[in-house]
Formats: structure tokens, C-alpha cells, sequence
């Protein structure tokens, strides 16, 4: 079995300090959560970014600056843009921080509701000119499904060419519109990618835990973070991302999964090492 690759979600667009106050909004409070994260084992970060006052943004620039300051701080790091960004974008501008060239960026495989009246779109030519930018500009698609038919676009996808095999599938799993959290679907998921697919399982909310657990006994990976879940255990907030990674790795310690290093991440996925 692969070691362990843990990804953090430490920031998310739409969870607010208003739930925990730890959510980070300015750069410095960036890199103090991905700095916490990787600490504690994540080799993985997955990003979104927000101006000073909470608002998110796919700004560039403004990635840029988040991006060059947890390198500083985590040099080795694997920083993962999101290109899902906050709903209501433009798929242009949700695209921004693939023109920095990561090695990793999320890639959204369908549309759904998304809470309330808010609908995340992502139609069949969205998720193709993602893919081809994506594939143009050399980046590693983490192929977000948050419902089966979204792995059936993504394979339909692949055979066309817009997505490159081995493919890296995320499954969010507890979104309200999307499909649950529960062993049920996990297993259902699980088994329908293909055979050479590399998975990250990623819970929201009560979800969070056991579906580590479940990707840890699987030979799966595990995210988690604010984006997802903002609790260590029920009612009780956590301090940090790098708390919600600590228990992951606790976890994965207790059935004997060792955890990936970035550079062991990276031979997992496919990706080239860091120069
Ligand atoms: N904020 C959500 C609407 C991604 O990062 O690619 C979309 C999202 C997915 O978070
Ligand atoms: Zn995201």
C-alpha cells in the first residue's frame, strides 16, 4: 500500500471566523495554517484565497503572494490551487491561478446545488476548457466529484482527451446537493474509478473523520481542514488545520499507514519532484 498522501483544505470560500476563529483570511494567516498543516504531516495544500476582510477572490496576484509566502515557510510544499473558487465566478476568472503553472489544480467534474438557491456550475465545456488549460499549462487535474455522475463525466472526458491518465480523483463527500458522507457511497465511489486512479477522500463536516479512517484502511488519501469541517470532535472547534492533520496522522498510526513527505507525494501522483 502507498503511504499516506494527507492534503489541507485550510481555507475554503465560504467558511467564515464567524464559525471558527482560526479560519484564515489575510496572507500571514495563510501561512501560519498551511505552516501548521505541514507540520503536522499534510504534503499537500490545497488553496483558496481571500482578501483581508474574508471576501474570496481567484485574483492572481493575490495567489501569488499566498503562494510565495507558505514556499518560504514550507519550501518542499505541494500547493494546489482551487479553480472551483466561490460560486458565481466566471470560469475565466475562477481559472487565474493556473497561469502560475502549479503542479496541482482542482478541476470540478459537474454541476450542483450548493445550499440555499446557490448552484455550482460546471457544464460539460467548462470541465473541457479546464482540462485543456490545465493540460496545456502542464498541471495535475485533482478531480473533484462531489456526486457518482461526476466520475462518469470524468472518465466520458478522458476518453476525448481533455484528462490524462492516471487520473486523481477528489471525492467531497456531505455536501448539501451532493452525495453523502456515508460508508454506503464511499464504497460505491471507490469502486467506480478506474483501477490505476489514485483517490483523496474528502468529508465534510461529521463526515470528516470517519471517511479518513475509510480511505486510510482503503489505500485511499485523506483531506481535511477548515474547508471541510472546522471541528476536532463534536461541538468543539479546532485550533488549527494543523490539529485536524495531527489526528489524521494519529489515525493513520493506529492501522499502520505511514505518512507521505511531499517528495513521496509527488512519486505517487505522478508529478515531477521539486527542482
Ligand atoms: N467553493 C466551492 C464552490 C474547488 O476548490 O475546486 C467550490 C470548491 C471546489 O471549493
Ligand atoms: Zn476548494
Amino acid at each position: 500500500m502507498d503511504k499516506l498522501i494527507i492534503t489541507a483544505a485550510i481555507c475554503g470560500a465560504e467558511v467564515l471566523k464567524e464559525h471558527n476563529p482560526a479560519v484564515p483570511y489575510t496572507v500571514e494567516e495563510c501561512v501560519r495554517e498551511a505552516k501548521s498543516a505541514y507540520d503536522a504531516g499534510a504534503s499537500i495544500i490545497h488553496l483558496h484565497v481571500r482578501y483581508d476582510d474574508g471576501t474570496p477572490t481567484q485574483d492572481k496576484a493575490r495567489f501569488k503572494m499566498v503562494m510565495d509566502a507558505i514556499y518560504k515557510v514550507c519550501p518542499d510544499v505541494i500547493i494546489q490551487p482551487s479553480t472551483g473558487g466561490a460560486v458565481g465566478m466566471t470560469n475565466d476568472e475562477r481559472l487565474q491561478p493556473t497561469e502560475l503553472s502549479p503542479e496541482m489544480a482542482t478541476l470540478d467534474c459537474g454541476t450542483l446545488n450548493f445550499g440555499g438557491d446557490d448552484v455550482f456550475m460546471n457544464t460539460e465545456n467548462t470541465i473541457k476548457y479546464f482540462g485543456t488549460k490545465m493540460i496545456e499549462r502542464g498541471i495535475k487535474p485533482e478531480l473533484e466529484v462531489f456526486d457518482k455522475s461526476m466520475i462518469d463525466m470524468a472518465l466520458r472526458l478522458q476518453k476525448k482527451g481533455f484528462i490524462k491518465s492516471p487520473m486523481h480523483f477528489d471525492f467531497v463527500m456531505g455536501v448539501n446537493g451532493g452525495i453523502s458522507g456515508e460508508l454506503r457511497d464511499f464504497i460505491f465511489l471507490r469502486g467506480s474509478i478506474p483501477a490505476d486512479a489514485t483517490y483523496t477522500a474528502a468529508g465534510v463536516g461529521r463526515f470528516e473523520f470517519p471517511l479518513a479512517a475509510a480511505a486510510i484502511i482503503d489505500g485511499g488519501h485523506v483531506r481535511v481542514g477548515f474547508e471541510d469541517n472546522v471541528f476536532i470532535s463534536k461541538g468543539v472547534v479546532a485550533k488549527s488545520n494543523g490539529e485536524l492533520v495531527a489526528k489524521v496522522v494519529r489515525m493513520a498510526k493506529e492501522f499502520g499507514r505511514e505518512i507521505a513527505t511531499p517528495a513521496e507525494a509527488r512519486q505517487i501522483l505522478g508529478l515531477k519532484p521539486k527542482a
